[in-house]
């Protein structure tokens, strides 16, 4: 397995919970470094780009309201076979059907507030990571 980065987002529903630090303390138990971070308040256009692939979804409108609606956390996370591993460790995206022991079992509130996003193929992180962050800022090892 290679090492891999991928893109993740500590949602508004968990800044506004004081859950990053739980939600990293899962990452890290995880095997997933913590490369980049940073706090940030989304623009509107930053997160109608950002989810440009659900714009003919009838939650476009929604799911664009809510990650503006409080700042997000977003990070580079780095490890063996990082994109799949966050996945798992995040959970389904309806946190209904999430199993045991991941972020969206134990924080997510709803489909909508489900705290947290993860890159879901190796080209998605690369172009994420590059919306976010510049290659200086990501620090590895
Ligand atoms: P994921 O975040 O697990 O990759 P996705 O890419 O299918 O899920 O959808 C992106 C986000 O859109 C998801 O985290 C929450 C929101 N979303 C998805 N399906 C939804 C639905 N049926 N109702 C409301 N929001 C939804
Ligand atoms: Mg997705």
């Amino acid at each position: 397995m290679a090492i891999e980065r991928t893109f993740s987002i500590l949602k508004p529903d968990a800044t506004q919970r004081n859950l990053t630090g739980g939600i990293n303390a899962l990452i890290e138990a995880a095997g997933l470094k913590i490369v980049a971070q940073k706090r940030i308040q989304m623009s509107l256009a930053e997160a109608r780009r950002f989810y440009a692939v659900h714009k003919e979804r009838p939650f476009f409108g929604e799911l664009v309201e809510f990650m503006v609606s409080a700042p997000v956390v977003v990070q580079v996370l780095e490890g063996e076979n990082a994109i799949a591993k966050y996945r798992e460790v995040m959970g389904a995206t309806n946190p209904a059907q999430a199993a045991e022991g991941t972020i969206r079992k134990q924080f997510a509130l709803s489909v909508g507030e489900n705290s947290v996003h993860g890159s879901d193929s190796a080209d998605n992180a690369k172009l994420e990571i590059a919306q976010f962050f510049s290659e200086n800022e990501i620090i590895s090892g």
